[in-house]
């Protein structure tokens, strides 16, 4: 990592302010992450992410800063598995930070099924301000099965994305 994007790092870590958890739930999510304190990314893994300070609209008070180079996934976790079959989609608000001297890549999330990794659905983040991102398609998830979501960010260079709200809904 170079010297200026560490120095980001810490400087937002310093930043970081543990504030009550902000709820906005549809009624059908099942799974909902607005990055407020640190037991909300205590489930996650991976080498290259921690709380930052900038947010959307109504994205509380911090998000999930994930930073990737060349060892991807920069972070996963997994959820399920269901009882029931499901059909979901996810969506959330991101944008890539703009770091001086680097080839452009962006940044992916993806979910799919832990035992068949080519089941998937997948958004690509790429701007450079908070925008909203939703899959188009949706994937079918079968009683028993685990899902397991990626975030995949640069690549041959380091890349920073912001993320908050991150929700998974269920039809
Ligand atoms: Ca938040």
């Amino acid at each position: 990592m170079n010297p200026k994007l560490s120095f980001l790092f810490i400087v937002l870590l310093t930043l970081t302010i543990s504030c009550s958890k902000e709820k906005i739930y549809s009624n059908s999510s099942i799974y909902f992450n607005s990055f407020e304190n640190s037991s909300d990314i205590s489930n996650l893994d991976g080498y290259g992410f921690m709380m930052s300070d900038g947010t959307p609209v109504n994205g509380g008070d911090s998000s999930l800063m994930v930073g990737g180079a060349c060892i991807q996934p920069a972070l996963f976790f997994e959820l399920g598995p269901f009882d029931e079959d499901k059909i979901l989609s996810f969506n959330t608000y991101a944008k890539m930070l703009e770091i001086e001297g680097v080839n452009w890549q962006g940044g992916r999330i993806t979910l799919s099924l832990v035992n068949d990794r080519d089941k998937k659905i997948r958004i690509f983040i790429s701007d450079l301000t908070w925008t909203y991102y939703q899959t188009e398609n949706k994937l079918e998830v079968p009683s028993g099965e685990k899902i397991y979501i990626d975030f995949s960010i640069g690549g041959y260079s380091t890349h920073v994305a912001l993320i908050d709200l991150f929700q998974i809904e269920s039809e």
